[in-house]
């Protein structure tokens, strides 16, 4: 069998070895004030914040090959403004599908994005606090242009750019999810992000086997050697699809073409 547009069916090479279905890696860029920042553990007064224009820094990702590019609105996140028109424009690049999220909290907003060129709506807090809202866009948009986007110390899920902890537990909350038709977690792990020690591919194959979607792994990738765990979690877990990496590409820890070769194998 040969693998789909998206890479993510299971193949099997000519000798009958098995082959894990394509990891994707989606860069990220994070936007404060239409700026690129990384946050340390989301914590908008840990702050880096890169003087790289943010279209360029997409289109570069795109001409290193990277099918995708993984932005944030954290100002949205936060509910202290918008970087929406940014977001369009990178959405408009070509030759490169945008995944985007924060403050996506209303059908209006996702119609936004999804009708503004986005390939895909991350739906954070509203997953959590208007389940309803995520059901009506997979009927409206289909389940591959809408994740949902489960970020959490440890399994305790937080919202409203991470400053409230949701009252239930991380497997729950994405079962409940998976039964009205999420197929796309992205797990974030708050403890990790932007730290470089590491990310979470034990709760992300525990997310995936225990809610049958797939999970996009977010949250503390450092070097090449952390893909290769992505790549080993993926053998072990069938529903880990990919992985994002913000600030170990922007600090040059990890280029977008040696990402892309390790997830490979
Ligand atoms: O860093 C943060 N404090 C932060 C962040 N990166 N807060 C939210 N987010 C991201 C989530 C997800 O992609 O990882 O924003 C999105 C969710 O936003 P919302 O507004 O839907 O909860």
């Amino acid at each position: 069998m040969v693998g789909d547009a998206a890479g993510l069916e299971l193949v099997s090479r000519q000798d009958g070895s098995p082959v894990i279905r394509g990891l994707e890696l989606f860069p990220a860029i994070d936007l404060r004030n239409g700026r690129c920042v990384r946050l340390e553990q989301g914590e908008a007064d840990r702050v880096t914040v890169y003087d790289a224009d943010p279209v360029e820094v997409a289109t570069g990702y795109a001409q290193a090959g990277s099918a995708w590019v993984h932005v944030v609105d954290l100002d949205a996140a936060f509910g202290e403004g918008s970087n929406r028109a940014l977001v369009r424009k990178i959405a408009a690049i070509g030759g490169i599908r945008v995944q985007t999220g924060g403050g996506l909290r209303s059908e209006s907003d996702l119609e936004d994005v999804l009708e503004g060129g986005a390939a895909r709506a991350v739906i954070g807090t509203a997953a959590i606090e208007n389940p309803d809202l995520v059901e009506r866009a997979i009927r409206r948009w289909g389940a591959d242009r809408i994740a949902v986007g489960l970020d959490a110390r440890g399994t305790r899920p937080a919202v409203r750019g991470w400053r409230e902890d949701s009252a239930e537990d991380l497997f729950q909350i994405a079962g409940r999810l998976a039964d009205r038709g999420v197929q796309t977690f992205i797990y974030t792990d708050i403890s990790r992000d932007g730290m470089f020690s590491g990310p979470n591919v034990d709760v992300s194959g525990e997310l995936a086997d225990r809610s049958g979607a797939e999970v996009i792994v977010s949250g503390g990738v450092g070097t090449a050697a952390h893909l290769d765990e992505v790549r080993e979690g993926a053998a072990a877990h069938r529903g880990i699809a990919g992985v994002i990496v913000g600030k170990a590409i922007y600090e040059g820890r990890v280029s977008v073409e040696e990402a892309l070769a390790r997830l490979r194998g």
